[in-house]
């Protein structure tokens, strides 16, 4: 395949390269099996990411939006645990990673679960600036989290996501705009929280809705910081319990 751009021509081996999937849950320290607790994704096998903020791929990246969940199991994880996602290889590109969850109705493997304004963030993990440019851990493969102690108990989808930003300024000049967008890497675990508490968990967004892709912190040039910058993260402020 080759793409177009201009006078330019992108094989597709340099802009697909690698990029990774988050199919392993991790519970009681361990990494759990490929897709056993988290909803198989359509890049299962691409590994290609979401890139449009207003797609419903954007929530969950199901491979099939009907399919998908009920053939997926439902973890039983404890309110105050550390649970976490394993992607398929390191998490290599730099980017911000952040932790969303929602409460399911009627179940966690339902199709329908986490599609209105109930999504709360739990955590996230910003990148650091070093001099002009914006960096992270690009070798690690996990990432860990606890859920709040709080948390009411009942079934929840905890989805994990990275949005890699290292292309918002890699084809700079606009004759290049189709191609500088973030990448959003994702995976929705379909978890039973038990021993929780009475917590009010918000804010509460909606997925897609969340971002309008404009955030200071989703479009940049992590190439060419201006002295003192500070990173905002997009989304919702973090609900810690
Ligand atoms: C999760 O909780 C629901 C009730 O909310 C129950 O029906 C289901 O069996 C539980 N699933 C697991 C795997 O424990
Ligand atoms: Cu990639």
């Amino acid at each position: 395949m080759k793409i177009s751009v201009g006078s330019f021509v992108l094989t597709a081996a340099a802009l697909v390269s690698a990029h990774y999937t988050f199919p392993d849950f991790i519970m009681n320290g361990q990494p759990t099996s490929d897709w056993q607790y988290v909803r198989e994704t359509a890049n299962h096998y691409s590994n290609g990411p979401v890139t449009d903020v207003t797609n419903e791929a954007l929530r969950c990246y199901e491979l099939d939006y009907s399919a998908t969940a009920p053939a997926t199991s439902v973890a039983t994880v404890q309110a105050g645990s550390t649970v976490g996602f394993q992607a398929n290889g390191a998490i290599y590109h730099p980017g911000y990673l952040a932790v969303y969850m929602s409460p399911a109705t009627p179940a966690a493997n339902s199709p329908n679960a986490g599609t209105g304004n109930t999504w709360f963030k739990i955590w996230q993990k910003l990148p650091t600036v070093d001099g002009s440019t914006l960096t992270s851990d690009t070798t690690d493969s996990t990432f860990t989290f606890t859920i709040p102690k709080d948390l009411p108990s009942g079934p929840y989808l905890i989805r994990g996501e990275q949005i890699a930003l290292h292309v918002a300024s890699t084809f700079g000049g606009a004759q290049f705009a189709i191609l500088k967008v973030p990448q959003f890497y994702i995976g929705c675990a379909q978890v039973n929280v038990t021993n929780g508490g009475s917590g009010t968990p918000g804010p509460l967004v909606s997925i897609p809705g969340v971002y309008t892709g404009n955030e200071p912190g989703i479009l940049i040039n992590i190439y060419d910081l201006p002295s003192g910058f500070v990173y905002q993260p997009p989304g919702p402020t973090v609900w810690s319990g």
